[in-house]
């Protein structure tokens, strides 16, 4: 089974850090294939951020149902485009938001999330009221570093473990699941020294795509996710614009 994770944003190291996420999350027999678009925003944090990285993470869709993928992963916290994939692919589609939020209300009956910037907390409490999952939800808190600092930033690993304590310490929750997929490696470190299940989304994202393919289970295509309807895009969209089926042929 090939599974294609999409980090929507455009930075490589990046990239290579969610494949080796997803990679140690995949059961045997399945190949993970981790890529990135080849336009758009090199991090993800902002409305603008998340929406101009949607055409580019919907190429990367396009090129992945090319090669056969059984499945596809966003890997942004923001699920950016999800709906969007779910049109143009065969497969199942999972956001690490969606998979991780969801997987923490199996886990304990309330959970807590721990996010980049404060302003991404909005997108990650519509999400959670998007996914039905608010009320577990008791707390979203950004350690304010930008997702890229996660990187860089050698206080980066402390600051978020310390948040994490807090929210269990404070808000009692039996979860946390980490907001940015930038902080996948993190997981299971903070899993040992918060005494409560951390999630990473990418890796609760992967093991959903696989559960839902080996079920034989795809997205429903009769009404709301059928493929896009012909259309013409125009200017730098126009390499967008979706063919007459008829007409081409
Ligand atoms: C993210 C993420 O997961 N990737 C990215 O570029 N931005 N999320 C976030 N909350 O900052």
């Amino acid at each position: 089974m090939l599974i294609q994770v999409v980090n929507p944003n455009t930075t490589a190291s990046m990239t290579d850090l969610i494949g080796r996420s997803a990679r140690a999350a995949a059961g045997p027999g399945t190949v993970v294939v981790a890529v990135h678009p080849e336009m758009g925003p090199a991090s993800i944090e902002s409305h603008y951020d998340e929406a101009l990285a949607v055409p580019g993470l919907l190429a990367q869709v396009a090129v992945g149902e090319e090669a056969g993928a059984a499945g596809h992963v966003i890997a942004c916290f923001g699920d950016p485009g999800l709906d969007a994939a779910r049109e143009v692919a065969a497969g199942p589609v999972v956001g690490i938001a969606e998979a991780g939020m969801r997987t923490a209300t199996y886990l304990g009956r309330t959970f807590g999330v721990v996010t980049t910037l404060q302003r991404t907390t909005g997108r990650a409490w519509e999400l959670a009221g998007r996914y039905g999952v608010r009320e577990q939800c008791r707390t979203i808190r950004a350690v304010e570093i930008a997702v890229l600092a996660l990187e860089t930033d050698p206080a980066a690993r402390a600051r978020i473990a310390a948040e994490c304590a807090d929210v269990v310490a404070t808000e009692g929750v039996d979860a946390i699941v980490l907001g940015c997929a930038g902080m996948a490696d993190l997981a299971a470190e903070l899993t040992r020294r918060v005494g409560v299940p951390v999630i990473d989304g990418v890796a609760a994202a992967v093991a959903t795509v696989e559960g839902l393919v080996r079920l034989g289970l795809r997205t429903g295509k009769r009404g709301e996710y059928a493929a896009p309807l012909p259309k013409r895009y125009t200017g730098a969209l126009a390499e967008f614009g979706v063919p007459d089926p008829v007409a081409a042929r």
